[in-house]
């Protein structure tokens, strides 16, 4: 008798499962089982047939004494990710919370424009995460030729059947990355995800290779803790050369409550003006919480720079090697966790879900 291993697959959108209308792609209702049931890679319906599983349920191959089998719960509304927000975060979560004891891991299908934010507010609002959540999608649908989706899916499926990773976790073209590590870094390729600053916890090859030695190490908790309140008042300011005082002054009115600001190289910021800083210390005065993050697409922050220092001189948090996705998730979690100002920034120089590498780059010395 094979090991059942169960998984629930949470289908939320995404080009996977779209179809063309009209000439663009639009999300295709109660399609997506039916697809995957012809695809004897993904499903044994002879299995499926003899145990008779229900109609959302499949069954993988049994490999090395192991059989997935997984169910499919398809969201009401499929979204495109461009689409997605915070209440369908909090959905993700609640669904994962409710079936949290019957399942050994969870896939959730995810358009690739925003899977990045999704996999990073997923790390943080869930705590004391003891079993994989991987999130997956594809850039050609299921539909059409040369489907990146198969893959994408199988492993997704086959990650969370076969290994206890306790992380949030986002499969693309055979990585498992770090879901608080990855951006989207193409709109065309198969490998559309980068995660600059933290290596894949997990590569498929001819050999499946797990880096153990990487996962996230939870504290004493086992408690599955759910963290629903986001606080929405955060945004992200990308610094440029020709930015005038008004500009930053009106993105940093009432109701924002905290900016992650996205800062030229190591973390630098015009240190000749003035008035810019001027209006960055008198956003903090009124509690507005600032986090640092690079504009880079790798690496992280020093203060090794005048033009850096003058930050962390006005009270700005240094983010590390964060991502941006990453950092707006942070600060909306630390903000819908605590109101005191202490302990909010004392969260957000922690490394709470393996986030940050929480190193300083000295180059100067
Ligand atoms: N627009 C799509 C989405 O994010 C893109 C994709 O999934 N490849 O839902």
């Amino acid at each position: 008798m094979a090991d059942i291993r169960r998984v629930l697959v949470i289908y939320v959108g995404g080009t996977i499962g779209m179809k063309k209308k009209n000439g663009v792609y639009v999300p295709e209702q109660n399609y997506m089982v039916a697809e995957i049931r012809r695809n004897p890679t993904l499903h044994d319906e002879s299995y499926a047939k003899k145990t008779s599983l229900d109609k959302n349920t499949l069954a993988l191959p049994e490999s090395n004494g192991i059989r997935v089998v997984y169910t499919i719960k398809e969201d009401k509304e499929l979204k495109d990710s461009s689409n997605v927000n915070v209440q369908d975060w909090i959905d993700m979560a609640t669904d994962i919370k409710t079936d949290y004891d019957n399942y050994i891991g969870f896939v959730i299908i995810h358009g690739t424009d925003t899977m990045a934010y999704t996999a990073s507010s997923l790390s943080f609002m869930i705590e004391n995460l003891h079993k994989p959540v991987i999130i997956t999608g594809s850039q050609i649908p299921l539909a059409e030729q040369r489907s990146d989706g198969w893959s994408n899916l199988h492993g997704a499926i086959y990650i969370a059947g076969h290994y206890k990773i306790p992380e949030v976790g986002l499969f693309f073209n055979n990585k498992l990355f770090r879901g608080n590590r990855c951006s989207k870094k193409s709109s065309e390729s198969f490998d559309a995800f980068i995660s600059p600053n933290f290596p894949p916890l997990l590569t498929m090859a001819v050999e499946v290779d797990v880096r153990t030695d990487l996962f996230w190490e939870m504290g004493d908790g086992n408690e599955f803790i759910f963290n629903s309140h986001m606080n929405r008042n955060v945004a992200i300011f990308r610094v440029f050369p020709s930015i005038t005082e008004k500009t930053l002054q009106s993105f940093l009115q009432a109701p924002m409550e905290g900016v992650v600001l996205q800062t030229y190289g190591v973390g630098n910021f015009p240190d000749n003006r003035p008035e810019l800083r001027e209006i960055l210390q008198r956003a903090r005065q009124r509690g507005v919480i600032l986090l640092n993050c690079t504009q880079c697409p790798e690496g992280g922050l020093s203060d090794s720079y005048a033009t850096g220092k003058v930050l962390t001189d006005a009270g700005v948090i240094l983010g590390d090697d964060i991502t941006p996705e990453a950092a707006l998730s942070k600060l909306g979690y630390v903000l819908g966790k605590t109101s005191n100002r202490e302990e909010r920034l004392q969260k957000l120089e922690e490394n709470l879900r393996g986030e940050i590498t929480q190193r300083r780059i000295d180059r100067h010395d």
